[in-house]
């Protein structure tokens, strides 16, 4: 049978749930959804830049040829959209704030706190510091080996998953990941984003089920 098949998909769900990797109020889907507001941003390589900014020790800004130099990482995750949808076992590679830390890029203000990603059209997503430095949230250019789809953030994206097996990881909603990424703030105070102003939780934690405030 076709693993994509409807019959197997309760089966996989039941698998993950026996497993403790299916949240409350979830369901499995083996697609992967197209999820944002407003247009799919055009990437003009000659316009493009990404920023580091804000409460750190000096601003960055690299050109896309000197992202792509950055060394990245792989992670496997599973995502939890906050409109139900879980898909598991996903594959991402990019850049961890970790290796631009030990890198010397990124130097951090000992009073920061949060990290705002700024992407294309204004969107914006807020998380505290210790989420974004966690292994779960990355800034990637590849899923599941290829470069990022437009649809699904070509070319860089903000993404947060829950990593198996890593209970000890707060694990928080995927809007929390922005596509078209541009830029991360680095901030002493926190300030919602997006869809946190549009009245999703703040802390979005997957696990006691912060959807809305
Ligand atoms: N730039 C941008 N990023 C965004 C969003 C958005 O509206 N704009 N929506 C978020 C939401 S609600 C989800 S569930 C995921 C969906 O990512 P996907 O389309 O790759 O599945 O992107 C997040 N990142
Ligand atoms: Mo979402």
């Amino acid at each position: 049978m076709a693993t994509n098949s409807p019959l197997n998909r309760k089966d996989q769900e039941d698998g993950m749930r026996r497993q403790g990797r299916l949240p409350p109020g979830q369901s499995l889907t083996q697609k992967f959804p197209v999820l944002h507001y407003g247009p799919i941003p055009v990437f003009e390589e000659s316009r493009w830049n990404f920023r580091l900014w804000g409460s750190i020790e000096k601003e960055i800004c690299l050109t896309w040829p000197e992202f792509q130099q950055l060394p990245r990482t792989v992670v496997d995750m599973d995502l939890h959209c906050v409109t139900r949808w879980s898909k598991f076992d996903t594959s991402w590679e990019g850049v961890s704030l970790r290796t631009l830390i030990d890198t010397g890029l990124l130097d951090l203000k000992p009073e920061t706190c949060f990290v705002i990603q700024h992407a294309e059209n204004d969107f914006s997503a807020n998380l505290p510091l210790e989420v974004a430095l966690a292994e779960n949230f990355l800034l990637a250019t590849h899923y599941n080996g290829q470069p990022l789809t437009p649809e699904h953030g070509f070319p860089l994206r903000g993404v947060v998953g829950a990593i198996p097996g890593r209970k000890d990881l707060k694990d928080v909603y995927f809007w929390k990941g922005a596509k078209w990424l541009r830029s991360l703030e680095f901030s002493t105070t926190d300030r919602k984003g997006f869809w946190e102003m549009a009245g999703y939780h703040n802390d979005a934690d997957i696990w006691k089920e912060e959807r809305i405030a």
